[in-house]
């Protein structure tokens, strides 16, 4: 297939600069006429064929400016419509294209979802409904009329407003016609119509404008979208007073369908959701599905400007819309939770998906120079890396500069397909500053290491900090640069008392910009000897090694100011732990009680006020993440029996503390998804699973009482999850009921399904296979695969790494079946083996050929095709 690279970008050779969609829905027949206004583009080729991208499609006919073309005048393909002669000047092209809605299980493009219609165009699915120029940097303004029959299909919903409805000449059908006055790229095109049930509220702008929101679910779920619509409105406020951008259209809609290839989707004033990020009630959502649906009703919200309104030029600059909405949504979050918390969050969420991603065959640059699918560019990368990099930029320059950047930002290119250059320029130009070393951030793929040295000098009162960083090869990147790294610091005494140290090459705001391979400060005035405090709150998504004793680490667990650097502490100190166990290296137990018992002194402090900080401090570092520390020749089943060790040891040594918090933290009162009622049941899960990793029979009575009495999902769920680590017929029992209570709730069996895939024992495969026989299983529907078989791939380190390569096959056969419905679900999957090179020698093999065995197929996917041999290369 062929490869597209940024480097032959040039601006397309014609514009559109009006769209007139006429859209009759039917189940397998759907008939579309496209009405096109087009000019050549002054930027573009003066002699070029007019070349219109389609995917699928059967053209039905092709008129320019009112004549139908015969078929000399036109070449057609199911993916592509070339008329080599167009004319010079405007003109009219009229498409008339039809599709299949119900065989479209690829869900992208127009297809249907319980019966609904819906779409699905970014990246390139607009090209699956009519022939487009589908590219980003063609903007247009869109009118579309849709019609069906009306009992079949009672809701119309387009983009932007709408503007006229009625009786259509067939009485049993009706219409609606939506016009969206902001030109768009055709990947943000979208329609749906269904029998749906909606819940909507008035918002009024900053400037005084009324705006509709309104949720559409399936009907019945209509109390479950009340939080979705809440923190909608939530959004906008905030966009509002800390971006000062404001809504733009009369009504915003959101509707949400249960197959969807990903979290949700931007459309203009029509945000398409998976079901699973809108629905929630306290008996079916648990604490953190209140705060993904959060996060992601933001993050599609604050989409409008970062995206739409200023949209992308190409999808190299995909980083340009997605890490700074990410980056967004994170400081909504951020500030109506708990700061510290999040960040905490955010940074093991980019440890475990994107430092793996960079470690990985599949490492690439936040901004890609060539990609053979774009698809295969919704990553870790893009979006979490993406937003630490605008975090970083508002680090070195401070939060007013920020502000007055983003706000030229918004200035200069709404209304235009931007670059990463436009963007760092705006930033540039408001504080005078060359970005330009900066900028490397989005070229250099790999995670930079950090290693740092300490030197107190008690005579000279001086602390100097020796700093060298260095950036790992990754595929077509062999020798690397230094990074701009901003290292925001600080340094605290062993007993907590206040220290005065002073170093010129530290800003005002405690940050010192570390750009060199290797350079050195120092600090004056200090005594006694200090304890440095380095990246705090993550201040750089960097790997750091610094030469300090595990007993100097937990000063920082106990004195340090910056909260995150407190949890880094302890979290530090027990990866340094985990990894000797996991690889035979020798832990004196006095070592292991030091840690175990520095834990149980934070939990009986009161230097801690916030149970969900507590609930992370005590929390060890997943199997995945210990994996990833070692990075080669890897053992699961080494790692697990460690990791197990490790929480049997703090179970049984701080287990008055927990049994303490277990008793203390029970929920009084109705359930709230709020974040601090959210972190006391944290602090009691997490109190629960070590006493139950220490004392299986006093775990076992304590969750069953808890399973049983539970009065939300969030305990009910963690009460089973700690079932599921204790073999035995409790935990079959609670299954079972778990299973019959929610049988028509296949959102719930999802949490069901994945709980069962990532049980460590060798009969889970076993499981997965009968699970997959379940009335609620399908293939077709991307929760219910991901649920179940990525779960297994990606939480169960133990049984996917099987050491007879039982896990690898079963999932390439899994791949092999997704592919031939939905290419995009199967790559994601095949992901899974991302890890396969850091492995010990036998699964190495294993999974090697189990890649290969994928790769020989004939007639895979893009998707899967490119995923495959980059794994392999
Ligand atoms: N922009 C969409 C993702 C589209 C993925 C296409 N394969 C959701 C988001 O990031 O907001
Ligand atoms: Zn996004």
């Amino acid at each position: 297939t062929p490869i597209v690279r940024l480097e032959d970008y040039r601006p397309s050779d014609f514009l559109i600069d009006r769209v007139e969609l006429d859209v009759r829905l039917h189940p397998t027949q759907t008939r579309i006429v496209a009405t096109l206004a087009i000019r050549p583009n002054p930027e573009g080729r003066p002699d070029a064929p007019l070349v219109l991208d389609g995917d699928e499609l059967n053209l039905n006919s092709v008129a320019l400016d009112g004549r139908v073309l015969t078929g000399e005048e036109f070449e057609a393909s199911p993916h592509a419509l070339t008329i080599a002669q167009p004319p010079r000047q405007p003109f009219t092209l009229t498409v008339e294209t039809e599709v299949n809605p119900t065989a479209n299980t690829k869900l992208m493009g127009l297809y249907r979802s319980s019966g609904n219609y819906c779409t699905q165009c970014e990246a390139e699915g607009f090209r699956r409904i009519t022939y487009f120029l589908d590219r980003p940097d063609v903007l247009s303004v869109y009118t579309t009329r849709i019609e069906a029959e009306r009992d079949e299909v009672p809701v119309l919903l387009g983009n932007g407003n709408l503007v006229e409805s009625g009786a259509a000449d067939d009485p049993n059908r009706h219409y609606a016609v939506w016009r969206d006055p902001y030109p768009k790229p055709s990947y943000l095109f979208a329609l749906v119509g269904g029998r749906l049930g909606r819940v909507a509220k008035a918002f009024k702008t900053m400037s005084g404008r009324e705006v509709e929101l309104a949720i559409y679910v399936e009907p019945g779920k209509e109390d479950r979208a009340g939080y979705a619509l809440d923190a909608l409105e939530r959004s906008m406020r905030w966009d509002e007073r800390v971006f000062g951008r404001e809504y733009d259209l009369d009504v915003f809609n959101i509707v949400a369908v249960s197959d969807f290839n990903m979290g949700a989707m931007e459309n203009k004033g029509l945000n398409i959701f998976n079901d699973k990020y809108v629905l929630a009630s306290p008996e079916t959502a648990t604490d953190m599905d209140y705060a993904h649906i959060e996060a992601i009703i933001a993050h599609e919200y604050f989409h409008n400007w970062t995206g739409n309104r200023v949209t992308c030029r190409d999808w190299f600059q995909l980083c340009l819309k997605e890490g700074l909405t990410v980056f967004r949504d994170q400081e909504f979050s951020s500030d109506e939770r708990s700061r510290p918390v999040h960040r905490i969050a955010e940074v093991k969420t980019l440890r475990a998906r994107q430092f793996l991603e960079d470690s990985s065959p599949l490492a690439h640059p936040v901004r890609p120079t060539q990609y053979r699918e774009i698809n295969n560019f919704y990553t870790a990368t893009v979006y979490e890396k993406g937003a630490e990099i605008v975090r970083m930029l508002k680090t070195i320059i401070g939060a007013d500069a920020f502000r007055r950047g983003m706000d030229l930002y918004f200035e200069r290119c709404d209304g235009t397909a931007a670059t990463v250059e436009d963007f760092l320029n705006a930033f540039a130009d408001v504080t005078g500053r060359d970005l330009s070393h900066f900028a490397r951030w989005y070229e250099q793929a790999g995670t930079p290491r950090v290693s740092v040295k300490g030197h107190y000098d008690e005579a000279a009162r001086t602390y100097r900090l020796d700093f060298a960083q260095s950036t790992p090869p990754t595929p077509g990147q062999s020798t690397k640069q230094p990074m701009a790294i901003p290292v925001a610091l600080g340094l605290v005494s062993h007993d907590g008392s206040p220290l005065s140290a002073a170093c010129d090459r530290v800003d005002e705001r405690g940050v010192f910009l570390f750009d060199k391979a290797s350079d050195t400060i120092t600090f004056a005035e200090v005594s006694p000897k200090p304890v440095p405090s380095l990246f705090r709150g993550f201040s750089a998504p960097v790997k750091v090694s610094l030469d300090l004793p595990n007993e100097e680490l937990l000063v920082l667990l106990r004195h340090d100011t910056d909260a995150f650097n407190r949890w880094q502490a302890a979290q530090t100190v027990a990866m340094r732990l985990l990894v000797a166990l996991s690889t035979g290296g020798s832990v004196a137990d006095a070592e292991a009680d030091a840690f175990s018992a520095a834990l149980c002194s934070f939990m009986g402090s009161d230097a801690f006020t916030d149970p969900a900080f507590a609930a992370l401090v005590i929390t060890l570092p997943s199997e995945a993440d210990i994996a990833q520390e070692i990075g080669k020749d890897v053992d699961p089943d080494a790692i697990h029996r460690a990791r197990s060790a490790m929480r049997r040891r703090i179970g049984a040594g701080c287990s008055q503390h927990l049994r303490r918090f277990y008793e203390s933290l029970a929920d009084s009162g109705p359930y709230s998804p709020d974040a601090a009622s959210a972190g006391r049941r944290a602090l009691r899960n997490a109190s629960l699973d070590l006493l139950a990793a220490a004392d299986p029979a006093e775990g076992e009575a304590l969750a069953t009482a808890q399973f049983d009495s539970a009065s939300n999902m969030t305990d009910r769920l963690a009460s089973l999850g700690v079932l599921t680590t204790l073999p035995g017929q409790a935990r079959e029992d609670a299954l079972a009921r778990f299973g019959e209570r929610y049988r028509n709730e296949p959102l719930v069996l999802d949490k069901w399904f994945t709980l069962q895939a990532a049980i460590p024992e060798d009969e889970t495969l076993e499981r997965v296979k009968t699970l997959m026989q379940h009335p609620a299983f399908s293939m077709a529907n991307p929760n219910r695969v991901r649920s179940l078989i990525g779960s297994f791939a990606m939480l169960n380190q133990v049984q996917f790494n099987r050491a007879d390569g039982a896990g690898y096959r079963f999932l390439a056969s899994i791949v092999l079946r997704a592919d031939e419905l939905n290419p995009q679900l199967a790559a994601r999957l095949l992901t899974a083996f991302s890890t396969w090179r850091m492995m010990e020698n036998t699964r190495r093999g294993q999974a090697e050929e189990a890649l290969r065995s994928i790769a020989q197929k004939p007639n895979l996917s893009r998707d899967v095709g490119d995923i495959v041999s980059r794994s392999l290369d």
